[in-house]
């Protein structure tokens, strides 16, 4: 039987109705998933009561998995292949490293020299009320763009970095052990998607100037395009339910968690996210 799909929003997102990804799934079944993938950029799965394996195991299906090597403290200690997203505090009661994570507009690993393909994210424990994360449609945002705009961005590439964050949360100790591990890379502003040819803007909060432009000169037009990018028109609001799966593509959205929620209250995600193609250069 062909899958069932639900549209999720105008701009993107479609549920994958029926679906239980635990199961085995023939090539043909995780063919017509794809493609899905590919046309919506997000694709929910409800209930899926599922380990970290058979997470990991389906996951697999959509290409090689990140060991997360650039975000070594908040990797699973058992399972490099899973970034924890929560808030629950350490066992000394620190907070989590990972509290804030999410809280700006970006997509996935582009401040590495691999940004990433796609991301599936599973919801342990969400709050009572909140704790949604938005997306938007890149491809939407750059098709909108006048003719001029398009082709002012055309050459430039963004810097990104990692610890950007609108909240301030990292430990300076914390900050200089990211920005080694990671140093600042130059990703294109206009990406083509390697698999359906069309142009994307990649552009977030996590930029901070523009290769060969200094802050200032930058400033501007970043705020611009992230202003442009997540005009309601093109978003998609996600309101978590336990055992949901989001997979998102990464080459063509970007998404912010926001923190619209008690935070005394558990919100526990975990992500694998699959590798993409390189891309970038790191800027000294
Ligand atoms: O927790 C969320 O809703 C999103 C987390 C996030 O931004 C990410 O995993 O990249």
């Amino acid at each position: 039987m062909p899958i069932t799909l639900r549209k999720l929003s105008h701009a993107l997102g479609a549920e994958v109705c029926d679906a239980d990804v635990s199961k085995p799934m023939s090539e043909q079944r995780f063919g017509e998933i794809y493609r899905a993938f590919l046309d919506h950029n997000i694709l929910l799965f409800r209930n899926q009561d599922i380990t970290r394996e058979q997470h990991i195991e389906f996951s697999r299906r959509f290409g090689e998995l990140d060991r997360h090597d650039a975000l070594p403290r908040d990797r699973h200690p058992d399972h490099p292949e899973i970034l924890l997203v929560t808030n629950e505090p350490k066992p000394g009661g620190q907070p989590a490293d990972t509290k804030y994570t999410g809280r700006q507009w970006h997509s996935d690993m582009s401040f590495t020299l691999v940004p990433s393909l796609g991301s599936l994210l599973r919801c342990v424990s969400i709050p009572d009320v909140g704790g949604d994360t938005m997306f938007t449609n890149m491809y939407l945002a750059y098709e909108s763009l006048s003719d001029g705009m398009k082709k002012l961005i055309a050459e430039l590439h963004g810097i990104h970095f990692s610890g950007t964050r609108k909240i301030v949360d990292l430990s300076k100790e914390r900050e200089e052990e990211q920005k080694r591990i990671t140093p600042p890379v130059a990703q294109p502003v206009v990406r083509v998607h390697p698999e359906t040819g069309r142009k994307a803007l990649y552009i977030g909060e996590k930029v901070k100037r523009f290769d060969g432009m200094t802050e200032d000169e930058s400033r501007p037009l970043i705020a611009f395009l992230c202003r442009h990018a997540t005009r309601p028109e093109f978003i998609y609001r996600h309101q978590w339910r336990k055992n949901d799966i989001v997979a998102w593509d990464n080459r063509c959205t970007m998404h912010m968690a926001l923190g619209d929620f008690d935070e005394t209250q558990r919100r526990h995600m975990e992500r694998t996210t699959v590798l993409g193609t390189p891309s970038g250069y790191v800027v000294a």
